[in-house]
């Protein structure tokens, strides 16, 4: 069947081109995009944005003008979008989404997507993906859905204290996540998380630490020990009415390591300069004492020898997820499935710039074995593109910040809407 807004030839025209300068949840401009294509079938996307970036990231576009926004507007970016890339797409009909996407990375022309920017051309090749879904009438995670893969609803992976340039306290370690693996539905882990949450602040009150929020909606106490946030988060889950563990609530880490490993190489925890060797050490005990299952960027981007030890030393028992590592970066990730570095790759669109990109990325991911773990960035939007992105991939996991703040739980709210409306799909990790 041919659906209304489809040429004769199966592609479809691109009629408008637009963008506009919005807030992101950190208070600071990023894009609001729209694309629409012939019947008027219009996709909208908002554009995150990180803080701990990785040095090989798609590259943002920001005006630099320190009159407006201190730098950090985005009117260049908006001007790639009604300029330069309408220019391109608009009036053309397209075959898919692969096609639109690859004019984009052919007329930014450079590497690392810098010239138009990869906040512009992520608005668009979202806004893009959202319009298509639309003008065939389904929904974005089935649209999203590669054949021979079994979509599922991931575990939400709460991040309930937050560390790291994401935080003005001494927490290293940027997050301290809660999953509830062994939860037996979406809902019912959406409850867990909010739950867990709850008791969490309780406990931290009656301590007398203050219960403000850092970027991803987790509190921010001033601590700086690692362990003494997990034994709070064990406590948590416990008064909560939940078992801590990989039955249960599991726990997981993004250390963020490339942010504290500094020029003498050390990694510098707590007041403590630690070797690579050292860190890995530290994260075995950690691993042994808590029910710890996956850790993030637990060493540096640039460290890829340590990146190989602390695969051969957890990689068997831990997930080892690459995100400054592999940028989502679908060359990167290859050569890591070579050297046995790692065994997940963190999933986040606008770190390689594309849907298609992104999309490649995680079917290196399946192909060489490796799990993926789609990602929000610290500073988003009310966008719930990853939400349905870590459904239709099937890949089982998802963070997108607590159980709180509206940008985060946007998200959360969208997966229950996907699982009111698809009673039948699947909840939890691949083979779970
Ligand atoms: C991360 C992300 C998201 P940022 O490091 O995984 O949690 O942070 O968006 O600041 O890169
Ligand atoms: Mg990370």
């Amino acid at each position: 069947m041919t659906t209304p807004s489809a040429a004769g030839n199966g592609k479809r025209q691109i009629t408008d081109v637009d963008a506009l300068e919005i807030l992101d949840s950190r208070g600071r401009p990023t894009l609001q995009v729209a694309v629409t294509f012939a019947h008027s079938t219009t996709g909208v996307a908002g554009v995150p944005s990180g803080a701990s970036t990785g040095s090989k990231e798609a590259v943002e576009r920001r005006d630099g003008d320190a009159s407006r926004y201190r730098g950090l507007g985005v009117l260049g970016a908006v001007s790639s979008v009604q300029g330069e890339i309408a220019g391109r797409l608009r009036g053309q009909s397209w075959r898919d989404l692969a096609e639109i996407d690859a004019a984009l990375i052919e007329l930014d022309g450079t590497p690392n997507k810098a010239r138009l920017g990869a906040n512009a051309i992520v608005g668009v090749s979202m806004a893009c993906a959202r319009a298509l879904a639309r003008a065939e009438r389904r929904e974005l995670w089935d649209w999203l859905t590669p054949a021979g893969v079994q979509p599922r609803l991931p575990v939400p992976h709460f991040n309930v204290v937050n560390g790291g340039v994401h935080a003005p306290n001494p927490l290293d370690f940027q997050e301290f996540m809660i999953a509830p693996v062994g939860a037996p539905s979406f809902p019912e882990a959406v409850r867990t998380g909010a739950e867990v949450y709850a008791a969490l602040r309780g406990l931290l009150a009656g301590k007398g630490h203050a219960t403000g929020l850092g970027d991803e909606g987790g509190f921010a106490p001033q601590l700086a020990e690692p362990e003494e946030v997990l034994s709070l988060l064990v406590t948590a889950i416990g008064e909560a009415g939940y078992v801590a563990g990989q039955d249960g609530v599991a726990i997981a880490l993004d250390p963020a390591a490339s942010e504290f490993r500094g020029e003498d190489g050390r990694y510098q925890v707590a007041g403590q300069k630690l070797t690579s060797a050292e860190m890995i050490e530290r994260y075995a005990q950690i691993t042994q004492r808590f029910p710890v299952w996956l850790i993030e960027d637990g060493l540096a981007e640039d460290d890829w020898d340590g990146w190989a030890e602390l695969t051969a030393r957890l990689g068997d028992r831990v997930q080892l997820v690459g995100d400054d590592l592999f940028v989502t970066n679908p060359v990167i990730i290859a050569e890591a499935i070579g050297r046995g570095v790692a065994n997940a790759a963190l999933i986040k669109v606008n770190q390689v710039g594309t849907v298609t990109e992104t999309l490649e990325a995680m079917a290196t991911c399946r192909r060489g074995g490796y799990a993926q773990f789609v990602s929000h960035r610290s500073g988003e939007t009310t966008d719930t593109f990853i939400a349905d992105l870590a459904t239709g991939s099937g890949c089982g996991e998802l963070k997108t910040g607590a159980p709180a703040r509206g940008e985060r739980v946007a998200k959360y709210n969208r997966l229950l809407e996907i699982t009111a409306t698809q009673p039948g799909l699947p909840y939890g990790l691949p083979g779970s």
